[in-house]
């Protein structure tokens, strides 16, 4: 019996995404991998954002979900480049499935590349796709419980945006605990408080996404 172990999976996975983030940093293209719970408000958060950006640079979008095209739908709608990824059945999206979708994409050179990846708290956790950064989206409509619950996603981000702040007075969600737990998991990492939907907080969230792209592509003069 052939026996394949998931540290070699892994480690495959992590020689195409060291590929894939040579091939980005080439064509000077800044990557985010945006993760989170199916509904937390991923694409919500990009259909807010994906106009401000690209007002000022060139913007594109892996989506990445079991089936359907719905989500590469609305960015298209936007008139943003998009290029959907169906995993059918995988609760993640890979290294390989970046690279082939990078292959098809129209590539924002000098901009940012966003991956939705599926939405799902656990599996996207594990894989590298060539990022530079990633992205967490929490919703409150989730609980409270998610970042002690779920550790490994929020250890292995940069960044969380806590979304549906508009609906926070509905529901009993203690953003303090939330912010207690990640400073534990994610001590430094960088914390947003936003509404997709009222657009409370997207200007933090756009300043550093410039800041990040620039300071890794933009060289500094004097
Ligand atoms: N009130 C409120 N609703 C929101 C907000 N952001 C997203 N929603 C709603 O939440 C639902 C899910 O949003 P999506 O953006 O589709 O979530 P997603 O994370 O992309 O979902 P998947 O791609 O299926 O994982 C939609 O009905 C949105 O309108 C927000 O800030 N406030
Ligand atoms: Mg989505």
């Amino acid at each position: 019996m052939k026996i394949v172990s998931a540290k070699k999976i892994l480690a495959g996975n992590d020689k195409i995404a060291r590929e894939n983030l040579e091939f980005f940093e080439k064509e000077g293209v800044f990557v985010l991998n945006i993760l989170g719970s199916p509904g937390a408000g991923k694409t919500s958060l990009l259909e807010a954002l994906l106009p401000r950006l690209r007002e000022s640079m060139p913007v594109a979008v892996i989506e990445g979900d079991l089936a359907t095209s719905q989500d590469a739908e609305r960015v298209a709608a936007l008139d943003v480049p998009v290029v959907q990824v169906n995993t059918e059945g995988a609760c993640h999206l890979d290294a390989a499935m970046v690279s082939s979708a990078a292959e098809a994409l129209d590539l924002p050179r000098g901009g940012i590349l966003f991956i939705e990846n599926v939405g799902n708290l656990v599996c996207p956790a594990g894989f590298r796709l060539g990022e530079h950064l990633r992205l967490v989206v929490l919703s409150v409509t989730e609980g409270d419980d998610k970042v002690a619950k779920y550790p490994p996603m929020f250890q292995k981000t940069q960044a969380v945006a806590l979304n549906k702040v508009d609906l926070a007075g509905a529901l009993e969600f203690d953003e303090e605990k939330v912010r207690k737990d990640l400073e534990r998991l994610l001590p430094g990492g960088r914390f947003f408080r936003v509404s997709a939907r009222t657009g409370l907080g997207l200007e933090e969230v756009e300043t550093w996404l410039r800041e990040e792209r620039a300071c890794r592509f933009e060289e500094t003069s004097g």
